[in-house]
């Protein structure tokens, strides 16, 4: 009886099982061996060309070396699987001695936040936001203002059209103008419209192609400049601190009159005269006025039964002027050099709050 065979697969194994470092080549040698086409299967298979008398010593012998390889495999196994737990520890060990990993906490931008604020104030007063298109037609954005075709302040207001009729729209005005007509002509009106507004102007340390705005717009009956006045005293109170007081100067603008630019006594200088305040002891925040009876009309309000009032500011000046920042571009090159100063501190408060 040759039983060569059996040495041979015996030490084909023991060879094979030393180089065997993982449990998934320890897995295909044990297919390799005693899976259903193993070897060990394979010397079975020669029982059939052996004489009776032969088998039973012939399946002893492959049976002993299937017992070897089988213990062989779990020996190999048990060193594997606890070498595999080692390692998964070491890998999983926490060296709580090392640093944490820190990850950096997002926070409001420093404009969002000034929109929430002066937002939050006006929603205070009962107030309600209204959002418009960005891309405008000439109606809404000029004439519906009181600035027909060949008005020259339209100049004023360097403008992006796309087409004859539509532009990007240069304030957000157009919203409170279609809000109106959308009342037909019945009252109350009490809105403040925040958005982006464009203006065909070349970038700098004061002026971008696209900044921010929020105009408000209150119409009912008996609107008179004292509620105007109120209003933005308050306002001024609310965003730069309870002791500011506010200045009326007269001024223009086609869709109000009488117009007026509204100036806050100075946050850094109390008046005294500053770099900030340009020595004047006030700082201009926004403009304002009563709303044009021509604007009234042409949004079908009836100007002897109802008058308004409205205001415009730029959101960007009020946040440079409240965080200390010189360049409006600051605000729009993401730059996190300069935005992480607004990271959120445990308070809450911003690190640079400057006011
Ligand atoms: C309607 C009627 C009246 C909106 C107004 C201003 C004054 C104003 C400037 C502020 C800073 C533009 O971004 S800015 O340069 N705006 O001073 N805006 S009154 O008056 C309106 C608007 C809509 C129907």
């Amino acid at each position: 009886m040759d039983t060569a065979g059996i040495l041979e697969v015996r030490q084909s194994f023991d060879d094979a099982i030393s180089d065997v470092d993982n449990l998934n080549a320890l897995q295909q040698l044990k297919v390799e061996y005693l899976g259903k086409k193993g070897k060990v299967t394979g010397l079975m298979k020669e029982m059939k060309n052996l004489s009776n008398e032969e088998r039973p010593e012939y399946g002893a012998k492959v049976n002993e070396v299937r017992t070897h390889i089988t213990e062989a495999i779990e020996r190999r196994g048990e060193v594997l699987e606890e070498a595999a737990l080692e390692e998964k520890l070491r890998e999983e060990t926490i060296d709580v001695t090392l640093p944490g990993r820190t990850f950096s906490l997002g926070s409001p931008h420093p404009l969002s936040r000034t929109i929430e604020d002066i937002e939050d104030f006006f929603l205070g007063l009962g107030y309600e936001i209204a959002e418009g298109y960005e891309v405008e037609t000439d109606y809404y954005n000029f004439e519906a203002l009181n600035l027909p075709k060949s008005h020259p302040a339209r100049d004023m207001q360097d403008t992006f059209y796309i087409s004859e009729e539509t532009l990007l729209r240069t304030h957000t005005s157009p919203v409170q103008a279609r809000t109106m007509e959308a009342q037909e002509g019945r009252g109350p009106v009490k809105i403040i419209c925040p958005g982006k507004v464009y203006r065909r102007d070349s970038d700098d340390a004061t002026h971008s192609h696209q900044f921010t705005q929020i105009e408000g717009l209150v119409v009912d009956r008996n609107i008179r400049m004292s509620d105007l006045k109120g209003t933005l005293e308050l306002f001024a109170k609310e965003i730069f601190g309870a002791e500011r007081e506010i200045r009326l100067r007269p001024s223009y603008f086609p869709f109000t009159e009488p117009s007026v630019e509204v100036d806050i006594s100075c946050f850094k200088c109390k008046g005294a005269g500053c770099n900030v305040c340009k020595g004047t002891g006030w700082i201009e925040i926004l403009g304002a006025g009563m709303v044009h009876p021509n604007v009234l009309e042409m949004a079908g309000f009836d100007p002897d039964e109802y008058s308004g009032f409205a205001f415009g500011m730029g959101p960007d000046r009020i946040a440079m002027l409240k965080y200390g920042i010189e360049d409006i571009r600051h605000f729009y090159t993401n730059d996190l050099r300069f935005i992480n100063q607004f990271k959120a501190t445990e308070d809450g408060g911003a690190t640079n709050e400057s006011i």
